[in-house]
């Protein structure tokens, strides 16, 4: 029987980037977002280029209700999830903290904080029945460290730290391995996503330097998937090589 991975997030970015590394490594995927024209496109190219059984589902992970609807109509095949990629979430603005945008700040608690929460309470009683599974969060540097204006965004990257190390704790006895991948800057929709669609100010956060590719993620959190089933990888920080910390990056400019 195949390995099946649960992906949340994975119509661009990351998420995606993660789905092509388990397809190339034969698992069965379960992709998931809110644009269901993308998991559809995304669904074909898999089927198509490395043959891999997938299954689409389609629902907002901050819709509390549309999330247990769509983890508990799951066909019996699919149940059995061995993976789960909690990837999901966003950035919305870049203010200081009395200024900033209250929806904006809803938004990015009930997404990272909240739609990780639904969605793992959901999952995990399938993997302690099977005394068998791997969670592994997507986190950030900006979980690690704060940046100027980064307030509300870190402290949710800071609470997905807080919850990855708590998970290990919870799910230790039950045979289940728990891992965060945190990312420094990474080139994907992330910054147009967080200037409400603004791509010149998005392109100037890459600026002058390399940053990551969403590839360079999925190789490292591979990598965790991939480990013999004694070792846990708990915590991986990387990072562009001209990103120090959450604020300081080498630019050369032209
Ligand atoms: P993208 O914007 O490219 O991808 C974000 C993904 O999250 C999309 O697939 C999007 O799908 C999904 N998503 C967002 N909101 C929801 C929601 N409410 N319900 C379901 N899915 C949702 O950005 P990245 O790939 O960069 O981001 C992936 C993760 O990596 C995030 O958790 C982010 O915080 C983290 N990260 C990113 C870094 C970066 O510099 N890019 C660095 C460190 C961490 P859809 O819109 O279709 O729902
Ligand atoms: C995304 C990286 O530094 O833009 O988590 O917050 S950062």
């Amino acid at each position: 029987m195949q390995s099946i991975v649960f992906i949340t997030g994975a119509t661009s970015g990351i998420g995606e980037a993660c789905a092509n590394i388990f397809a190339r490594n034969g698992f069965d995927l379960i992709i998931t977002g809110r644009r269901r024209e993308r998991l559809d496109v995304l669904a074909a190219r898999l089927r198509s280029e490395f043959n891999s059984k997938v299954l689409v589902l389609n629902f907002d992970v901050r819709d509390r209700n549309e999330t247990i609807k769509n983890i508990e109509s799951l066909p019996a095949e699919w149940q059995k999830i061995d993976v789960l990629i909690n990837n999901a979430g966003l950035s919305l603005g870049l203010n200081s903290i009395h200024e900033g945008d209250i929806d904006d700040w809803e938004t990015m608690i009930d997404t990272n904080l909240k739609g990780l929460l639904y969605v793992t309470r959901l999952i995990t009683p399938g993997m302690v029945s099977r005394t068998s599974g791997h969670i592994i969060n997507i986190g950030s540097i900006a979980g690690k460290d704060v940046y100027l204006k980064g307030n509300v965004y870190c402290a949710t990257k800071f609470a997905v730290d807080a919850l990855t190390k708590a998970m290990r704790m919870d799910l230790l006895n039950h045979g289940i391995k728990v891992t965060q991948v945190a990312p420094g800057a990474v080139n994907t929709e992330f910054s147009t996503v967080r200037f409400h669609g603004d791509t010149e100010r998005a392109n100037n956060v890459y600026k002058g330097f390399e940053p990551l590719l969403a590839e360079d993620v999925a190789d490292v959190v591979w990598f965790a998937a991939s480990r013999p089933k004694h070792v846990n990888i708990n915590d991986i920080l990387l990072m562009p090589s001209a990103q120090a910390n959450a604020s300081q990056f080498f630019r050369k400019t032209e």
